[in-house]
């Protein structure tokens, strides 16, 4: 059963206070509280099982390195990925991009075209504008509408033989849009394109199977789904990322070196070079088992319900106007009041203890489709309550006074 008093509970932060209030943290598209047990978890390993992996014959090494791929192995059944060998671990979402784009360098050819969407992090936009410059690759960008949908019939005219590669984000940060994933695939498919789904926002609220929705690369954050900074993941199928070379040379990414030549190890570890964040993994496994525990059904419904719950209230504040305003969206309200610089508004809330994200939330396209110079960002989890929205709903009129 969700009982979010329990629920919050497990998140010590949530009880401190800020600028003298209790703490309202809404900025969890930036990155999640953590609860106690992925805390004490990166603890435990440092205090008890301290030792590098994959390399020592000593117990202590192997304990590290059998806790580090068990939580490999969460990923993968969370994901429903086929191999655990297709989990890479990697510093984040942004690590994550910059090896993919980094190993089509040596595959794509002058005038092969790479299709973003236009609602992207700029982390999935500037590795692509390298690699094109690289490579001599074209880049083309799906339009959104004014309520911060992707217009798929116009994916379906940028697509053809010349479309080598795909990105899209499963779900926007700055707008909450939920894109349709599966159908955007399917039509790359159909061209042969291969496809790289930017989970960074998607993996607290929602489930994904990356087989049933046949997805080339997903990769996401811990950081964003209540573990820790420093950690995440790149998922590709097998067949893909052996194309690939890897990312960084050093040690534990090898077979074989001499100084004539070198042989590259075999997946996961081709892409691994290096001492990795050790406790990192481990908390990542344990925040994926954590939000397991309280189930995505459970999160999804009680986000759903929060967040038409805080679109109302922001709603009755005359001048607000909320920008993304999908059908299928999830946990984020970006919004501005009249001409109100949002850092204006986000300095006042900050003083009632309101933790927002103000700004261009590094989706500069965005904000000039809408011309606007940012927003102010609401981003929710399922540790967030109705009262907290009451909290931020009156702080926001305060502000919108004392600003007009
Ligand atoms: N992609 C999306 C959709 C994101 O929201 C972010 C981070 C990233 C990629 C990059 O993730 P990282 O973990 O590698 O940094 N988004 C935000 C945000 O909205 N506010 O702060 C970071």
């Amino acid at each position: 059963m969700f009982n979010i008093n329990n629920i919050r509970k497990d998140f010590p932060i949530l009880n401190r206070k800020v600028n003298g209030k209790p703490l309202v943290y809404l900025d969890n598209a930036a990155t999640s509280q953590k609860p106690q047990i992925v805390i004490d978890s990166i603890v435990d390993y440092y205090s008890n099982y301290n030792a590098n992996i994959h390399r020592g014959v000593h117990s202590l090494s192997q304990e590290a390195t059998d806790v580090y791929e068990l939580a490999r192995k969460k990923i993968q059944e969370h994901f429903n990925i086929k191999e655990s060998r297709e989990v890479i671990f990697t510093s984040g979402t942004t690590h994550s991009i910059n090896i993919v784009a980094n190993g089509y360098t040596k595959i794509l050819e002058k005038g092969d075209e790479i299709i973003v969407s236009a609602m992207e992090h700029h982390s999935n936009i500037v590795p692509w504008q390298m690699l094109c410059n690289r490579t001599g690759a074209i880049l083309k960008v799906i339009p959104m509408n004014l309520e911060g949908e992707l217009i798929l019939s116009e994916y379906e005219k940028l697509l053809s033989a010349k479309t080598k590669l795909v990105f899209v984000n499963h779900v926007s940060n700055a707008l909450g849009t939920i894109n349709p994933i599966e159908e955007i695939t399917k039509k790359a498919h159909e061209f042969n394109a291969v496809v790289l789904i930017d989970g960074a926002q998607a993996c607290s609220h929602i489930k994904v199977d990356v087989q049933k929705l046949d997805i080339d690369f997903y990769v996401t954050s811990a950081h964003k789904m209540c573990g820790p900074t420093g950690t995440g993941m790149l998922y590709g199928k097998e067949e893909l990322l052996n194309l690939l070379p890897p990312y960084q040379g050093g040690g534990e990414m090898i077979k074989e070196v001499t100084f004539e030549k070198t042989t590259y190890a075999d997946l996961p570890h081709k892409f691994e070079a290096g001492t990795p964040n050790i406790s990192g993994g481990i908390a990542f496994g344990v925040a994926i088992d954590y939000l397991n525990t309280i189930g995505f059904t459970e999160i999804l419904k009680y986000e759903n319900e929060l967040v038409a719950y805080a679109t109302q209230r922001l709603l009755e504040i005359e001048g607000l106007k909320i920008y993304g305003t999908s059908r299928s969206k999830t946990s984020v309200i970006s919004f501005n009041i009249g001409s109100i610089h949002p850092y204006d508004i986000g300095t006042i809330v900050d003083k009632l203890g309101i933790a927002v994200r103000t700004g261009h939330h590094c989706t500069q396209p965005i904000m000039e489709f809408y011309k606007i110079p940012g927003t102010v960002r609401a981003s929710f989890s399922f540790y967030n309550t109705k009262e907290e929205v009451d909290v931020l709903v009156s702080a926001i009129k305060k502000a919108k006074m004392m600003l007009q």
